[in-house]
């Protein structure tokens, strides 16, 4: 056989077995995975144990570079990365299937690993990276005994895989879906005062939709979780043990808090704060039937991915919410459904942990939390800060009468002024929109005759403490950025 030219051993068809090992590999594993767990699925479970691995500094890059898409760089570098070894393989299994047998076994055996290390599956969860592995071995083992596929043989097999790959992104996202829609409208029984109209000048509107809130979390994919399989274990120095279902808290009366949430890794000017009105329970009233012990200062809560933050108790037992609804909804899958915690004045890394399944009473000193051991601050309340939203950054706007309007929040405190000012002139005063409550962001206006020109406007908020913000820049790490936000505009001719 040596030397024959046959389509069983040209190059391409080498290629296409190893692609289509990997790839008929990770689609099945995904297929198990829609059934046994999503997360079990092998690309994400080694993406997520990868994530929860890598160093703070390498993740602040990748969330600089790739923003919001640095997951999906993530599963696109690890596919590419497999699919070349995959080709390797399949390009070494010319003479014996022991190559692409051994690579099969090497890369599944890493996803049952993965699978392992993850909190949030159960042990049938390893069906998933099994599968993929069994997948792997007989498409070496065959290809190799019988002979390379047919280019039809090809196709085929390629239109399983997509079919099995997209079979199971619909399993897991069916489940959870119809669960999340089966709890239909949210009514508080204590709802938040009615949004006044002049709380904001247009854009951005005052409450943020669900869908344009910001999202930030380590998740590789969206957990899911549904609210029949939902329970939340309270624990650790209290006088007895609480167990919540979503049912028990649904029925448990209802508040309904109008809060704006800001993201601690928000850079001056960033996007990452967001308005919604609350729907849940006043952690309170939980932690009063649990019966908090004082030697308590820490709530260490811990999410249904393995995620953690650290609450000082003070803070949760004075205004922190159990969160089930947002404007009106059940909390969107990805912003913590069926439940997620909500603590206003404080950044979302030490309080607003989504898909929230265990709260333990614990300390500080006992227990540190996901983002502390990474090199971020224990406590780490909101900063007075406020940011330009219009103009856009170098835009080009006529003469004449020129608005500048923004944002300004410090939660917890409230805003008592903004000011603007143009190339380092004297600061004026913005006039403010009606205040919600000092726990939501609040909207400036300024209005100036400009002539033509570029313009630098700068922006400050002195909080109802009397606290001004500072004009030193820092960065986020480790407990929230500084500095004046500036915009460079063009007033034309
Ligand atoms: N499970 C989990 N919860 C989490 C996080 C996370 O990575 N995992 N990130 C936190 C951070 S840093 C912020 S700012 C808020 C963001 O909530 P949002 O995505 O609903 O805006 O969620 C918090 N809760
Ligand atoms: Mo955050």
């Amino acid at each position: 056989m040596a030397g024959t030219p046959s389509v069983g051993n040209s190059v391409l068809a080498r290629i296409a077995v190893g692609v289509l090992a990997v790839a008929g590999a990770l689609a099945t594993g995904h297929l198990v995975a829609g059934i046994v767990g999503p997360n079990a699925s092998p690309l994400l479970a080694v993406g997520n144990t990868a994530i929860d691995l890598t160093p703070s500094a390498v993740k602040d890059f990748a969330v600089r570079t790739f923003g919001t898409y640095d997951k999906l760089v993530l599963l696109g570098g690890m596919g590419l990365v497999l699919l070349t070894v995959g080709v390797v393989a399949g390009l070494m299994s010319r003479k014996s299937p022991l190559p692409g047998v051994i690579l099969a076994l090497l890369l599944g055996g890493l996803g049952i690993a993965a699978v392992f290390s993850r909190p949030d599956l159960a042990f049938v969860a390893v069906l998933a990276p099994v599968a993929s592995l069994v997948t792997g071995v007989l498409v070496f083992h065959v290809f190799k005994t019988s002979s390379v596929p047919g280019r039809r043989q090809f196709l085929l097999l390629s239109a399983g895989v997509v079919a099995a790959g997209v079979g199971g992104q619909l399993l897991a996202a069916r489940d959870v879906s119809t669960s999340r829609a089966a709890v239909g409208d949210l009514t508080p029984a204590t709802p938040t005062p009615p949004i006044p109209q002049d709380a904001d000048f247009g854009t951005p509107r005052f409450i943020t939709s669900n869908r344009d809130f910001y999202r930030v979390d380590t998740a590789l994919t969206v957990p899911q979780l549904r609210a029949e399989d939902y329970v939340l274990r309270i624990h650790g120095w209290v006088d007895r043990e609480v167990v919540l279902r979503f049912a028990d808290i649904r029925r448990l009366p209802l508040v309904e808090r109008t809060i704006t949430m800001t993201c601690v890794s928000n850079e001056v000017g960033g996007p990452y704060l967001s308005t919604s009105n609350f729907i849940g329970v006043p952690l309170r009233d939980i932690l009063a039937d649990a019966g908090v012990k004082p030697d308590a200062d820490q709530l260490f809560s811990t999410s249904v991915d393995g995620w953690t933050a650290g609450t000082p108790l003070a803070d949760i037992l004075d205004r922190g919410l159990l969160a089930i609804g947002m404007n009106g909804e059940p909390l969107p899958i990805e912003h913590g459904f069926p439940a997620r915690m909500v603590v206003p004045g404080l950044y979302g890394f030490v309080s607003a942990t989504k898909w929230v399944v265990d709260m333990e009473l614990t300390t500080f000193a006992d227990k540190q939390s996901y983002w502390l051991k990474r090199g971020w601050a224990q406590r780490a309340p909101i900063k007075t800060q406020s940011r330009i939203d219009s103009p856009a950054g170098f835009a080009r706007v006529p003469a004449g009468k020129v608005q500048i309007t923004g944002t300004a929040w410090a939660q917890t405190r409230g805003i008592a002024k903004v000011e603007v000012r143009f190339d380092n002139g004297p600061w004026v005063p913005a006039r403010l929109a009606a205040e919600v409550n000092v726990d939501t962001w609040r909207m400036w206006r300024a209005e100036l005759d400009l002539s033509p020109g570029l313009y630098t406007v700068e922006c400050r908020a002195t909080d109802k403490t009397g606290y001004t913000q500072p004009e030193q820049r820092v960065p986020p790490i480790p407990d929230g950025a500084t500095g004046w936000h500036s915009t460079i505009f063009t007033v034309e001719g």
